[in-house]
């Protein structure tokens, strides 16, 4: 249950618990939690039978869904806002440039464009959307896809040399817009992945998740 290189000794009462259901958006904070290493407990919170509407769950996040993160007495939920959270509070994971570095710019811009630009583009994309782009705060698909694409074009990651959990939120989005269609499989998005997939954490995250989706039917 808890992550392999616990870098930090802490008691596992104190660890950090990750809300979490297999199979859904809280897979990148469970591949946050692993690029992270910290220890963290997984706490399921079964989104088939309802459990993210159980009034214990709306006091950790009141949206009802999943991910969420509990450390100690901080409640954060979000992914944009989790993955900023670990990586400042934790600097030694590596995944944030320090606040006064140069690339701390673009790394909160690409933070916050996944969720603010990307979801809703892709919901333009399935839902056949027509939005005026001057209007809409993602612009429209074609603006959010072309400026992923030049994010990219130079690569290995968004910060060019350095991962960061930019990549984490920006690769979550072009590895499920790859897998549901919502994104051309374009040479630059596919060599993306292929470099996120490669990542131990990436693999030890998609082992977690697909164990768990086992178990959680086994006990449903
Ligand atoms: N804006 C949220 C989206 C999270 C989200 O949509 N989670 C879905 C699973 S992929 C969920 O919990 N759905 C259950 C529900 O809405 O009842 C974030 O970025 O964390």
């Amino acid at each position: 249950m808890f992550n392999r290189s616990a870098r930090a000794e802490r008691r596992q009462e104190d660890q950090m618990k990750l809300y979490w259901c297999p199979h859904t958006r809280s897979f990148s904070i469970l591949w946050l939690m692993e690029e992270a290493g910290l220890p963290y407990e997984r706490v399921l919170v079964d989104i088939h039978a309802g459990e993210q509407r159980k009034e214990t769950y709306l006091s950790i996040n009141p949206m009802g869904k999943v991910p969420a993160l509990v450390d100690g007495e901080t409640v954060v939920a979000e992914q944009g806002a989790i993955c900023a959270y670990v990586a400042d509070r934790y600097p030694e994971s590596g995944l944030a440039p320090r606040i006064d570095e140069p690339s701390r710019g673009r790394y909160l811009e690409w933070l916050f464009f996944a969720g603010s630009c990307i979801e809703p583009a892709f919901m333009e994309k399935v839902s056949g959307w027509e939005v005026k782009p001057t209007m809409s705060g993602w612009g429209n698909y074609d603006r959010v896809v072309a400026a992923l694409e030049r994010a990219l074009a130079q690569g290995p990651w968004v910060l060019g040399e350095r991962f960061s959990a930019a990549d984490i939120m920006i690769g979550s989005g072009v590895h499920f817009g790859l897998a549901f269609g919502m994104l051309d499989k374009k040479p630059v998005f596919t060599a993306y992945e292929e470099r996120l997939v490669a990542r131990p954490a990436f693999q030890r995250a998609h082992e977690i998740d697909e164990a768990g989706a086992v178990e959680r039917v086994k006990a449903s």
